[in-house]
């Protein structure tokens, strides 16, 4: 490389002048490399501190040959955001509704890595209040343990209720579930009645016809169990289940009583196992024209099919009915939604683009 200065003129690459200076250096020119080698995936991904509309997303660092320029966070196959951290707090979820999240790295050349685990997720119920209920000492006996689907759940609290919302397990509509109790007695053994109820409808209180799903009179069995059938037409998502042991009695749902304890957890109602099979169906629909404009199709929808479209924000922008697999789409503004479509209790989503 020359690099040239003249007196009052630009120089020529060769031959000499009156006034300035000529140095000369050298340049290695080499073969560009390309990185064509992506990132590890992810790994150890979880969600912590669920509410009703957010949950905190993190996860272990990946590696690459260069180095992580940042990660895609998803919902389901949906690019949250991009985020340079190992942390991510996905906002703007709707209440009482299961999500999955995965995350994905990628260097500076663009190579994205394999998904992270998956991570699933059921955001809180919206702020019903329930009734209290409690046992008013449980200096004699207790609920020692409840086993549920998922719940297993051993308790040595003294308290006269025990919260314990935050543990959860599904249950399908129509399915077959049992649940079994184990009291907790401090020496004596005593007689306990036990109930168990489920807010199947959601709207707060356990008296409605159903939701009391099993009891028995007081007894010195243990453990206690019973089995109940979901109805096929309790509400889908996440609810309550009260489970209360009262001393020589059956205790009712908002009851305070003498002696004995009381105990909530969350039940995720899903769909019945025949139609999971069906929303694998429902998954493959396909939306077209997409981009569109006015008329946005899908393939292999019913007439029963309902659907809402959200914007990136989780934002309700437009929902209804589709008429022979349409929705119109001409009233909302241009950019990236997100359909969700309602089919015979499956549900789905897919991401179009509205030009
Ligand atoms: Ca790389
Ligand atoms: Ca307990
Ligand atoms: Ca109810």
């Amino acid at each position: 490389m020359r690099v040239s200065m003249r007196y009052n003129a630009i120089p020529a690459a060769c031959g000499a002048f009156d006034y300035g200076q000529v140095e000369d250096y050298t340049v290695n020119l080499v073969t560009g490399t390309a990185d064509t080698t992506a990132p590890t995936a992810p790994t150890s991904l979880t969600a912590s501190g669920t509410t009703q509309t957010s949950t905190n997303l993190s996860w272990t660092a990946a590696t690459d040959n260069i180095g992580v320029t940042g990660y895609e966070v998803y919902r389901g196959s949906t690019l949250l955001s991009t985020v340079t951290t190992t942390s991510y707090t996905a906002t703007g979820l709707t209440a009482a509704t299961a999500y999955t999240f995965s995350v994905k790295a990628k260097d500076a050349a663009g190579n994205v890595s394999a998904a992270s685990n998956t991570v699933n997720v059921t955001t809180l119920s919206s702020s019903i209040t329930y009734c209290t209920s409690q046992g008013n000492s449980t200096a004699d006996e207790k609920i020692g343990k409840v086993v549920m689907g998922t719940i297993n759940n051993t308790s040595t609290g003294t308290a006269g209720y025990e919260n314990f919302t935050s543990l959860s397990t599904n249950a399908a509509r129509s399915s077959s579930n049992t649940i079994t109790i184990t009291p907790s007695w401090t020496s004596s053994v005593y007689s306990e009645g036990y109930a168990v109820w489920i807010d199947y409808n959601k709207n707060g209180v356990f008296t409605d016809a159903g939701e009391l799903v099993w009891s028995k009179t007081a007894s010195t069995t243990t453990p206690v169990s019973g089995t109940f059938t979901i109805p096929a037409t309790a509400a889908l998502g996440a609810t309550r289940m009260r489970v209360s042991m009262k001393y020589n009695g059956v205790p009712t749902s908002c009851e305070a009583f003498s002696y004995g304890q009381v105990e909530d957890y969350t039940i995720n109602i899903t769909s019945a196992a025949r139609e999971t099979e069906a929303s694998n169906t429902l998954s493959a629909v396909k939306l077209y024209p997409n981009p569109a404009t006015n008329v946005l199709n899908a393939t292999e929808v019913s007439e029963n099919a309902t659907f809402r479209v959200y914007n990136l924000l989780g934002q309700t922008v437009l929902n209804g009915k589709f008429h022979n697999g349409s929705i119109d789409i001409s009233n909302i503004g241009s950019g990236n939604y997100i359909l969700e479509i309602s089919d015979n209790d499956n549900v789905t989503t897919k991401r179009f683009i509205k030009k």
